[in-house]
């Protein structure tokens, strides 16, 4: 339980390694993370994550175990799923997954058989690699088809999803998005998956924080299955989670293992059951109702600086910048702002003309920046700032002067005083 002393033998014992850590560490401090996928587990969940219950092996489900030795991480999954079900009001929860990947091939492999028909969003208008890309396995063993967001108001168009489905009668429809800055409307998810008996999956991976501090519509009382990670929004671990319904939870937990998984890691599995914990803490609702502040207040800014907002704004946690106004690429504006110590990825645009890895626009997150404490005001700084470097990526001069006001904005913002 000696962490410390851990650190000091990895600094003897491989300098090499403890370098990476240290870099990192120095790395986290000193840049504005807008990667809307990331965020800083708190002390007590690395605590956790890092812990000896990685030894643990433990195939099963807690008091029904393939190895002996299991009570005390039975104990850590048992709290784990308790607090998931308590913290979103789900009927069954699988914190196994290891990523959310995993947990949305569970779901698939679950209710679909290879070759069934997934009805999703389409990667190129804000969903994930897992929801069907040719280049996924959910894409290679499912018949995947997907609805996009209307060209014109860059919004989902839930009768068009409703006509979509109808003509392709998905077995499944999924609802949920990795780039997507709008709220999602499960009512409507439900009624077109009714109309035509599929069943609805929800993937919150993203937005799950923004349930739990009621910024976001809640998909428990609309989904057959609701898939999560714990490392984003939520700020736990690297994980995945599963909530399903009470009729699904032995074939869930069958698919989960021995279906698609071995060893679960408890490790995490224990850090997850602590981000549930922090979750359900009076402020972490203050917390999500921050990150979307950021968010409006990032995203008015940078429009009123004159680039071109998809959909003209957000409802969550995230942005999506049209930098065409401004007349540089995704892939140039991350490396501008990477020169800059701001992190942001490209990100396509909804029927983006130039390729994923040129891309038109970049993806903005105010999850990492909400956690070490800025608010609207400091988005306003921030906003003007990330607009200064984009307009100017070849004055080194320029870039050199926002690069010491970033440095000076987060110098305000200490992160992980105590390592
Ligand atoms: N890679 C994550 C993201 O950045 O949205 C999704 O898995």
């Amino acid at each position: 339980m000696h962490h410390e002393s851990g650190f000091r033998r990895l600094e003897q014992f491989d300098p090499e390694v403890f370098g990476a850590l240290e870099s990192e560490l120095t790395r986290e401090r000193e840049f504005i993370d807008l990667i809307a996928s990331e965020n800083y587990a708190s002390p007590a969940v690395l605590a956790a994550q890092g812990s000896i219950l990685t030894n643990k092996y433990a195939e099963g489900y807690p008091d029904n175990r393939y190895y002996s030795g299991c009570e005390p991480v039975d104990l850590a999954e048992s709290i784990a799923i308790s607090r998931a079900k308590e913290l979103f009001g789900s009927e069954h929860a699988n914190v196994q997954p290891h990523a959310g990947a995993q947990a949305n091939m569970a779901v698939y492999m679950t209710v679909l058989e290879p070759g069934d028909t997934l009805l999703a969003m389409d990667l190129r208008c804000g969903g994930h690699l897992t929801h069907g890309s040719p280049a996924n396995f959910s894409g290679r063993l499912f018949r995947a088809v997907h609805y996009g967001v209307d060209p014109d108001t860059e919004v989902l168009d839930y009768d068009r999803i409703a006509e979509i489905a109808k003509a392709e009668k998905p077995r499944l429809i999924v609802a949920g998005a990795s780039a997507y800055p709008r709220s999602l409307d499960f009512k409507a998810f439900r009624e077109i998956a009714d109309g035509v008996g599929a069943l609805l999956m929800v993937d919150m991976a993203h937005f799950g924080g923004l349930v739990v501090g009621g910024v976001h519509p809640d998909p428990v009382p609309y989904a057959d299955f609701v898939t999560g990670t714990t490392h984003k929004t939520l700020r736990g671990p690297r994980g995945g989670f599963v909530l399903s319904r009470a009729e699904h939870c032995h074939k869930l937990d069958a698919t989960v293992f021995p279906g698609t998984q071995g060893g679960p890691l408890m490790h995490v599995i224990a850090a997850k059951a602590v981000c549930f914990k922090e979750a359900m803490q009076p402020e972490f609702k203050e917390y999500q109702k921050g990150i979307a502040a950021n968010a409006r207040a990032l995203c008015e800014k940078m429009a009123s600086e004159g680039f071109r907002m998809v959909s003209g704004g957000t409802d969550t946690h995230l942005f999506l910048v049209d930098l065409r106004p401004v007349g540089i690429s995704g892939r140039e504006a991350q490396d501008v702002l990477e020169s800059v110590n701001i992190n942001a990825n490209m990100n396509e645009i909804p029927y983006d003309p130039t390729p994923p890895t040129v891309t038109s626009g970049i993806r903005i997150g105010t999850p990492a920046v909400t956690t070490r404490g800025m608010r609207p005001e400091h988005m306003d700084t921030l906003g003007g700032l990330i607009s200064q470097a984009l307009k100017n990526p070849a004055d080194q001069k320029e870039l050199r002067s926002v690069r010491a006001l970033v440095k000076e904005l987060v110098g305000a913002f200490p992160l992980y005083p105590e390592m």
